[in-house]
């Protein structure tokens, strides 16, 4: 087979740039390993930045999102004795918007679909080839054991973190930049309304707990735990018990309301940002070039980033420019960096680690991200997502 672009991987990265390429005038074909029933029911993330609103918006992408998707104008931040509404729009940011990306991927899944695209699923044994010459192609084993080769102009890897693109990088050339955190975050879905009308980024000595939401009727919560830990060790009534001693619950009037968990996992958290972006006739995008903590949201929002930065840069190059191509891992990086420094500035004063004058400073630190106008400017636009800029 033959294609323009060659996309490995059918998550939103690589979904939404097979869209938005079509948009560009570009065949694509896209290869990837699991399901489309398993891509499509994978849980994740769940907070979309207004920048990658107006990516979906323009794309066509977004009726889903208006429709079920939760508008927020802020999050609350809360330690003991203390719950802080923080209101983005009014510090100068934009509202975010709750919307799984498990709706997300079924959205860009259909809309792909129903335009026809070329998609492969349970392929297997992906392997790149001559990614450093003017014809790279890939191969694979399609889901009926037939070899399967695709020849293309460029190849981008949105294989995600454990995928096989990046290892075409040559080693002198590719540079991987990683922080392992000391902790880890048992997620859990819960059917119980949520109790917040926002999401709450709590800090309490025990440790970090988050609430967040998927609908009117489906909860989510995280708590920080140890790297050692393990999810047997976490019955549904210890889980409860943690998260209302975490969040408050019975203080000032609010209680949290519990119900079935329905899905429970710890994930150890962790930043790893390779560079660089491009190599030749490889490009990278979202989680297959930079994971970060989930803690900021920007796993997600960087792959929409990406992916609308490669769009239009193949869309140029595809008119003779191949500058926006030739600049595309720098632009993209200036975002992920951004990006990584927020999760690791928010993950590190909002995780406890057991150290006495350590809780001071954090608490410190969100006093004033949460009372002074400065400081709360810089969370919102953190938060709000800055416009993409394509240079
Ligand atoms: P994905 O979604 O991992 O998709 C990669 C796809 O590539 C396929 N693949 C291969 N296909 C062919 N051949 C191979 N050899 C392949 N190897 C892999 C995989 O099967 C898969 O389908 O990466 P992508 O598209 O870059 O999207 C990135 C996002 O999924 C990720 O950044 C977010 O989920 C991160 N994240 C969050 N991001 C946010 O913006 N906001 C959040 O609130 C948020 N919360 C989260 C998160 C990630 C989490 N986990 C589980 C990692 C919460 C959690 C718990």
């Amino acid at each position: 087979m033959k294609t323009r672009v060659a996309i490995i991987g059918a998550g939103p990265a690589g979904l939404l740039l097979s869209h938005l390429l079509e948009r560009e005038g570009i065949e694509s074909i896209v290869v990837e390993a699991k399901s489309s029933e398993f891509v499509r029911g994978r849980f994740r993330a769940g907070l979309l930045e207004a920048a990658s609103v107006d990516v979906l918006d323009a794309a066509g992408l977004s009726a889903g999102l208006h429709k079920n998707g939760l508008q927020h104008r802020g999050i609350y931040v809360q330690w003991p004795g203390a719950k802080r509404s923080v209101d983005f729009v009014s510090l100068g940011g934009r509202p975010v918007w709750v919307y799984g990306q498990t709706e997300l991927t079924r959205d860009i899944s259909d809309a792909r679909f129903a335009a026809g695209q070329q998609m492969y699923y349970n392929v297997e044994d992906v392997a790149l080839h001559d990614v450093d010459s003017t014809a790279p192609y890939l191969t694979g084993i399609d889901a009926t054991g037939r070899a399967i080769r695709i020849d293309a102009d460029v190849i981008v890897g949105c294989d995600g973190f454990a995928g096989v693109s990046r290892g075409s990088i040559p080693e002198p050339i590719q540079r991987s930049y990683e922080r392992r955190y000391p902790h880890s975050w048992l997620g859990f879905f819960a059917d119980v309304a949520p109790s917040t009308d926002q999401i709450i980024f709590a800090w309490h000595p025990d440790g970090f707990a988050m609430h967040t939401m998927r609908s009117a009727s489906i909860s989510r919560f995280h708590l920080q735990v140890p790297n050692d830990d393990h999810i047997t060790n976490w019955s549904d009534d210890r889980i409860w018990e943690a998260t209302a001693t975490r969040l408050g619950s019975g203080e000032n009037g609010w209680t949290l309301h519990t119900g079935p968990i329905t899905e429970k996992s710890i994930l150890p958290l962790r930043c790893r940002v390779t560079t660089p972006m491009r190599h030749a006739r490889l490009f990278l995008a979202g989680d297959a070039a930079h994971v970060v903590p989930p803690t900021g949201a920007k796993g997600l929002n960087l792959a929409i980033a990406d992916v609308t930065l490669l769009a239009r840069a193949l869309g140029a190059w595809k008119r003779g420019d191949e500058s926006l191509a030739n600049a595309y891992s720098d632009t993209a990086l200036r975002r992920v960096w951004r990006a990584a420094e927020f999760s690791w500035s928010w993950s590190s004063a909002l995780h406890t680690t057991g150290d006495a004058f350590g809780d001071q400073l954090q608490l410190a630190q969100l006093e004033w991200l949460t009372s002074s106008p400065s400081g709360g400017a810089g969370l919102a636009e953190n938060f709000s997502g800055v416009p993409i800029a394509f240079a």
